[in-house]
């Protein structure tokens, strides 16, 4: 090994050894198997494959095509779809397969905004203003953090989008499918749902279940609630022949050559995994989410939608502008070894110097917290909040984070849950 490389080295090691030590709270995060991890690292992770199984364009998949026809079996049971394709390799990358299958530059699509949620790719600078179309946003309610029903219908029926898109990076609570249906089928739009947040939720049973709720294609990414690789995924039920084959040709070659071999063998590898531990997993980030927002609240931390419970998903939105401000509270929270992200709440104007926080209980959860820890960890960013020495903090955090070494919710849960194995010392 030269410097450069030990340079990298050890700070990958050090990045590990770090977190293994702090409280992961980004919603969008998660922790994978040990068992996933064994197959990332794997010779897949080397090869190429593109097309589809049984009709590729590189010899050696022999072996890659069973696990790619594996992968889709489970995802048809996992999520009860009629489609799937597991080439996307991100969550963006599965959205842009979308926007190529269904939309042409100048097709209006109705989505929401940045400051109520959205993700970046829904947005402008994002991949639907790559694409070229035209986006119209929801009227959103403010305090139930959620669409305004009538005013949705209404914007619906005025607009008659190609696409209706849902889906949000801060979402709390399911939007009204099942209140929109009849206009969806009044004017014969697509709907397209991005479930990257909640995919882990949707396959425990949590949340809501888009495919039953009038949804034609759900994109996603395979790493947030659902504790997968790096990677995408397209789900979909009652598509046509002709959409079925506009999509397949969208993910290749449209946005991808090869996709992600490891990956896609990590997420069957997960997918397997969560075929027994969903339910039990999805249900214990329900109610650990929803116990730290009610401590938060107990503390005097202005947590959003208190009347509605906080949430129904993973992640609870917290104003934390009479502390600081998002970007000052995230830092000290750093400094204290916990780990979460600034972000917009409605009202705000500025993504750099937004108002809120967003928590999200998942990786907590993984790691075997439970809802009377979820107290302790409420404790301790109030603590941050009003300004308790970051040393101190720190101090009770790594102290409290002993408790909580190996991932569960999967096979060898005995497993470290941050772990690695050392090449050389
Ligand atoms: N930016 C990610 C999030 O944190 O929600 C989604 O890609």
């Amino acid at each position: 090994m030269n410097d450069d490389a030990r340079y990298i080295r050890d700070n990958v090691m050090a990045h590990n050894e770090w977190f293994d030590e702090c409280i992961p709270m980004i919603a969008s995060e998660n922790l994978m198997s040990p068992l996933a991890k064994e197959v990332l690292i794997s010779d897949f992770a080397d090869r190429y494959a593109e097309g589809m199984p049984g009709k590729r364009y590189y010899q050696g998949n022999i072996y890659v095509d069973k696990v790619e026809l594996k992968a889709m079996e489970l995802a048809e049971d996992l999520f009860k779809a009629q489609f799937v394709d597991v080439r996307p390799i991100s969550g963006t990358v599965a959205n842009m397969a979308v926007l190529f299958a269904f939309a042409e530059p100048g097709d209006t699509i109705t989505t929401c905004a940045l400051a109520q949620g959205a993700h970046i790719s829904t947005q402008k600078f994002g991949a639907f203003g790559q694409r070229g179309v035209h986006s119209v946003n929801y009227p959103f309610n403010v305090e139930s953090m959620n669409l305004d029903v009538d005013g949705t219908i209404k914007l619906l029926k005025d607009v008659k989008p190609k696409v209706a898109q849902f889906g949000l990076s801060v979402f709390l609570f399911p939007p009204p499918l099942r209140e929109l249906q009849d206009t969806f089928d009044e004017i014969g739009c697509l709907v397209w749902y991005d479930a990257a947040h909640v995919l882990g939720l949707i396959a425990g049973g949590q949340f809501q279940d888009p495919l039953r709720e009038g949804v034609n294609i759900m994109s996603s990414s395979t790493h947030k609630t659902f504790p997968g690789p790096n990677h995408g995924m397209l789900l979909g039920n009652n598509l046509t022949d002709d959409q079925e084959k506009a999509l397949r040709k969208a993910v290749f070659p449209g946005v991808t050559s090869s996709h992600h071999l490891h990956a896609m063998a990590a997420l069957a590898i997960t997918m397997a995994e969560m075929k027994v531990f969903a339910k039990e997993y999805a249900a214990q980030a329900c109610k650990n989410s929803r116990a730290l927002g009610q401590a938060l609240y107990e503390l005097g931390v202005p947590v959003l939608c208190p009347d509605l419970g906080f949430t129904r998903s993973h992640a609870i939105a917290v104003d934390v502008s009479e502390f600081g401000g998002g970007k000052d509270v995230a830092q000290r929270m750093e400094d204290a070894n916990m780990i979460c992200n600034k972000n917009m709440l409605p009202w705000d104007e500025s993504a750099v110097k937004p108002s809120g926080l967003r928590f999200g209980s998942q990786e907590m959860t993984r790691i075997g917290m439970k809802e009377s820890d979820m107290k302790e960890v409420a404790s301790f960013i109030a603590r941050i909040c009003k300004g308790d020495d970051t040393k101190k903090v720190k101090s009770d955090v790594l102290e409290f984070r002993k408790g909580f070494k190996s991932v569960k919710y999967c096979f060898n849960d005995n497993e470290p849950a941050y772990g690695y194995r050392k090449l050389v010392p």
